[in-house]
């Protein structure tokens, strides 16, 4: 995947004063620039829970309502301030869209999206995310298991890793003209992550089609880590034999891991993981070990350092 340097699309004097100007940036931006990551500073207070539902997760929590999973996101693509990608999204073309499902694969081939949602029976799956920022929700998401999509694309045997991309375009994603990151936004699971059943291809929520500020038409839910590896509009699904880099690893390495799975116990360098705010409800709750889904995934990572693999 060939990208483009923003040395390259820019005369190398203003690409020099724009790092300077961008790492200053950092300063007043301060934890807002790197932040699938922003806590503090950032007034997280959504819009009032005015849906309600009686859907509930497996603990028993109730749904965060319609409005605050859709009026308050992360999805850097358009812009860091997270009341505001509803509104610079809205107009977000979904519709054709393709996933590319290929590399070490015997059956490589353009998904069409009525394929995907034709082809795979769409599940409710009411799962937490909890965002590496200290925040979470309850998301009754519409979708399929990703494994159901990877037997049917064969992945060989020397396939380890699954790579993720969004969508990259500039021209309908203004965050994207901002090369502090390196577009596109990529992310990637190891191949038993990929299998697990808790892991899935969302294309709704509450019933209704995935809205673009969510990642319409489609995306990666890995309810254990953190929300960042749940990767919007993706594009390409490639079954590689090494460890994808994903964005945020390229952009903070020592904050963003591959791994990123929920850990109260490892903090994040800024600001601890112990606790967490649950949109429309006041006050912090503890952080679970995997985001609570410990019996379900902590075999997968048997004899592992965690704090190592973060
Ligand atoms: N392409 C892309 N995917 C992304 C992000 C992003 O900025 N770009 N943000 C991530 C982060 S940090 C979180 S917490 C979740 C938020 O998902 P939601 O807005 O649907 O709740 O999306 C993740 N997926
Ligand atoms: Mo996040």
């Amino acid at each position: 995947m060939k990208k483009i340097a923003s040395s390259e699309i820019t005369p190398e004097s203003v690409y020099r004063s724009r790092r300077r100007f961008l790492r200053s940036g950092l300063t007043f931006l301060g934890a807002a620039a790197l932040a699938a990551c922003a806590p503090g500073g950032v007034d997280e207070s959504p819009k009032s829970p005015d849906l309600r539902s009686d859907k509930v997760d497996e603990f028993g929590d109730p749904a965060t309502s319609f409005a605050d999973i859709t009026g308050f996101n992360n999805f850097y693509e358009f812009t860091t301030d997270k009341e505001r990608v509803a509104r610079l999204s809205q107009n977000f073309i979904t519709s054709p869209w393709q996933v590319q499902v290929g590399g070490l694969v015997n059956q490589p081939g353009l998904w069409d999206l009525d394929a995907l949602r034709r082809q795979f029976d769409q599940e409710e799956r009411i799962y937490r995310l909890r965002c590496v920022e200290g925040w979470s929700m309850v998301i009754p998401w519409d979708g399929f298991p990703l494994r159901k999509l990877l037997d049917r694309v064969e992945p060989r045997s020397d396939a380890k890793y699954v790579r993720f991309e969004t969508l990259y375009d500039p021209q309908q994603m203004p965050g994207q003209r901002d090369s502090y990151f390196s577009w596109p936004y990529v992310e990637g699971l190891r191949l038993d992550e990929a299998y697990h059943d808790l892991t899935i291809l969302a294309t709704g929520v509450y019933g209704q089609p995935l809205l673009p500020q969510n990642g319409a038409p489609v995306r990666l839910v890995v309810p254990w880590k953190y929300g960042f590896k749940s990767i919007k509009s993706i594009v390409k699904i490639e079954l590689v034999a090494e460890m994808p880099t994903s964005l945020w690893m390229k952009a903070a390495p020592n904050e963003y891991g591959f791994y990123a799975n929920v850990n109260p116990e490892v903090n994040h360098p800024r600001w601890s993981q112990a606790t967490e705010r649950r949109i429309g409800t006041s006050g912090r709750r503890a952080t679970l070990m995997f985001n609570g889904y410990d019996r379900q995934v902590s075999p997968l990572y048997a004899g592992m350092d965690l704090r190592e693999n973060y």
